[in-house]
Parts: C-alpha cells; structure tokens; sequence
C-alpha cells in the first residue's frame, strides 16, 4: 500500500490533517487504534476559538457547528464572594468564541472523511514507524504503508513522539498537584456564559454543551478516584464552590458521564525527525484551564497541511523544514497562558498567606483594569493565526 502521507491518530488533529489535505488533493490514510464509535463518545474540550470556528467552516464542515455550537461573548470570573465578567465584545472586538464539543468536531470529520472516500480506519494494532529519515513506511496488524511523510496524530500517549531516537527531542514540563473531576449532566445551563470559579476548597468550571446539557469541573486531589465521588458528593461539591455568590442557585440533573484529567503542561522540541511531524497533543500538552489544547491542534494542522502542500506541488522543503519553529511560537504563548490561568484559580495545598493573597490581587487587577482584562481576553479567544 502506498500513499502521500501517513497519519497516525483519529483525534481531531489527523481527521482535520487528513481533510485538509484531501482539499488541496493530497492522499492519506488515518490509522487509528480505537474503534469508531469510541473515539465519536470520548467527551472533552468544549471551547472552540474563533480561528478553529474559521478552519472549520472554509474546510466546509462547520454546517452543524453554525447550527448548533453556541457563541460567547464573554466568561465570568467569580471569586471572593462575586462575580466578574470579562467582556470580549468590548475588549477585543469582532472575537468570539464557540461552545461547541470535541466529539461533535470528530464526529463532523468522520462523516466528511467517509463522504469523500477516505481511508480511515478504525481498531489498527500494533502501529508502528519505520525509515524516518529517508523513505518511511508504517507497520500495523500485519500490513504495511508506505509514504512520503509520516504525520504523528496519536495524542500525549501515541507511539510517535517515543518513536523518535533518544537525545533528538528536548522536553520541557510541569506537572500540578491536582486534578480535574469532569462530568456532563442532563440540566440546562444555570448560566448564559462559562463560570471559572475560584475558592478556598479549590477551583470548579459551569460550561455547558447545549441549552440542556451542562459540562462541570471540579479541582480535586490527583489521586482521586470516581469512587470517592458519587453523584451527590459532586453536586455538593459544585453547589458549595458554585453558589459563592449571592443570587446565583445551580440547577442540577442527571449525570450522564464522569471523568478525572491529570494537569499537566508538556512541550516536546522540535515537533518533527526527519519525515515524521508530531501534531497536537502528541507534541504538546497543555491545562484544560485556558481551553487550548484542541486549538493548538488545529493551528498546527493548518501549518502543517501549507508545508505539505508545498512540498507535493513543488519538492520544497522550505515550509516543512521551519513547521516545528512555526508551530512552537503559538504553543509557547498557550503554554503560558494554561499555566497562568490554572495557577490564578486553583489552589495549591503548598500555597501559603503570601501566595493566596498574590492570587487574589492578581485576579483584583484581571477584574478591574482593562489593560490587565484585555491580556486574558485575547489570549482566550486565541491569537490571529
Ligand atoms: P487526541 O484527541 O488525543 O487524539 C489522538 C488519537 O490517536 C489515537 N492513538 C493511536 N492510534 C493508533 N495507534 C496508536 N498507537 C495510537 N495512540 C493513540 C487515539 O486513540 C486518539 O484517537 O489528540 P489530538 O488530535 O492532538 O487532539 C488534542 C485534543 O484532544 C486535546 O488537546 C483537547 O481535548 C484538550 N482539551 C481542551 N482543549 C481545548 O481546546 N478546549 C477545551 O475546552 C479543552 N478542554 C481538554 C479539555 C482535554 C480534556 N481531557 C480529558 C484531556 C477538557 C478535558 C477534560
Ligand atoms: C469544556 O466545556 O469542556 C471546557 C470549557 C472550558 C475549559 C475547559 C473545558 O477551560
């Protein structure tokens, strides 16, 4: 089997990677090791920036998106007993962003990918990558795909970033003493906008799917298991961080599906060894706090599928030799961002008066002056591409 570029992972970066690039008539297969109706149910993100809502449209599989996808104006911040908005119409005009699920994204592609007569396929072992630097090829299930160039899609856990040989790569991290305890919850949203809540028992997050699914997170410890959290305890737990303003009661329903995400913050430098470019959460991780990850993924997509496209038409390498140097400058600001955001609203068991009360300050100042506002909106709403 040949084709031009071999994908590794059905997440939202090798879907979209392979869509793009089927646009500009470069072939592709997308291995993925999960089946179908997996990888359409894992819930996660749920914030789309603009430039993401963009892609997606002009690639032409934003119909349902329009329809359905919710946009925001604005977030709240809520600490200290109120409320604060951050009004993006006035800082950063004409930027919005999207609530809209991840699943639903993959799930748009899938149907886009199949439509067109892609070659996606589902519950593929044993991928492996061969020959980077000359002529890759994969390996899978007893089958083998030869190509041009390799694109590692497979998420934080894939079998392309470890694939490439010891002392290439350089990486950076950080790890947070907590967790996120995500559930998804039959109930209209008791909000119009997202709520990122800080207090003294730790952070928790009112988002929303649509006008009757409502997604919550809660800061937990890192070990905490689903078990020590029956339904009660997390609805407890969100009414008594939640409610810490007056006036506001959190509407509560069925649980419908229940999570716990470790925190952590991971860069690995260059995305790319010879003919294989890592995309996504394979190259990097970042906090749920600033609602980056998905995002990344797409802007390195469109890097990704612009090098390719002049690698194909033309035999340069220009473009593909500067994408990890092109990716890494946006990943760096959300790097920061994710960090900055999740170190503002949690709360570190480590922290001592000096700590908590740099927090509380730095929130008075995000809160009160328009300088310090504008800073979180654009970077929320996500940079230009
Ligand atoms: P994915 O989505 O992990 O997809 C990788 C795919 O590769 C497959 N795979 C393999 N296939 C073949 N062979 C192997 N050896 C393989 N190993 C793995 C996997 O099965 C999978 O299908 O990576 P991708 O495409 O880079 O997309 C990244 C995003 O999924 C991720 O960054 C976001 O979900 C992060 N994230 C958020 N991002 C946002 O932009 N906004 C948000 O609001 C947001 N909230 C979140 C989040 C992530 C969360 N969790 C659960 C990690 C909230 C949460 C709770
Ligand atoms: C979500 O709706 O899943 C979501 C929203 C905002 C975040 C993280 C996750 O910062």
């Amino acid at each position: 089997m040949r084709t031009q570029v071999g994908i590794i992972g059905a997440g939202p970066a090798g879907l979209l990677l392979s869509h793009l690039l089927h646009l500009r008539g470069i072939s592709s297969v997308v291995l993925e090791r999960r089946s179908r109706d997996y990888v359409e149910r894992r819930v996660r993100a749920g914030v789309l920036e603009q430039g993401t809502v963009d892609t997606l449209v002009e690639a032409g599989v934003g119909d349902r998106m329009m329809r359905e996808g919710l946009v925001h104006h604005g977030i709240e911040l809520r600490y200290g007993g109120s409320g604060h908005r951050i009004p993006f119409e006035k800082l950063v005009p004409g930027r919005s962003i999207t609530v809209y699920g991840q699943q639903e994204v993959v799930k748009d592609l899938i149907a886009a990918r199949l439509e067109a007569g892609g070659d996606v396929r589902f519950e593929v072992e044993d991928v492996a990558v061969h020959s980077l630097e000359a002529e890759p090829y994969l390996t899978f299930g007893g089958e083998r795909l030869d190509c041009d160039v390799i694109a590692g899609c497979d998420g934080f856990h894939g079998i392309s970033r470890p694939s490439i040989p010891e002392g290439e790569l350089t990486f950076f991290e950080r790890e947070y003493p907590f967790a996120w305890l995500g559930i998804l919850a039959r109930v209209a949203p008791s909000s119009e906008e997202l709520i990122y809540t800080r207090t003294e028992r730790g952070f928790a997050l009112h988002s929303m799917r649509s006008p009757t699914i409502s997604r919550f997170y809660l800061q937990v410890p890192p070990d905490a298991s689903l078990d020590d959290w029956p339904d009660e305890r997390i609805w407890a737990e969100l009414r008594t961080r939640l409610e810490s303003v007056p006036g506001f009661t959190l509407s509560t329903g069925e649980i419908v599906e229940k999570g716990v995400t470790p925190m952590r913050s991971f860069v690995a430098e260059p995305m790319q060894y010879g003919r294989l470019y890592l995309a996504g959460d394979a190259a990097h991780i970042v906090p749920p706090t600033g609602a980056k990850g998905l995002n990344l993924a797409v802007a390195d997509v469109r890097v990704l599928t612009d090098a390719l496209d002049l690698f194909f038409g033309t035999g340069s390498t220009e473009l593909l030799d500067g994408y990890s140097a092109a990716c890494l400058k946006r990943v760096w600001r959300a790097q920061h961002f994710s960090w900055w955001m999740t170190t503002l609203l949690h709360t570190f068991e480590s922290d001592d008066a000096y700590g908590r009360r740099l927090q509380l300050s730095y929130l008075d100042y995000v809160t009160s002056s328009e300088a310090a506002a504008t800073t979180l909106a654009e970077n929320y709403v996500g940079m230009p591409l």
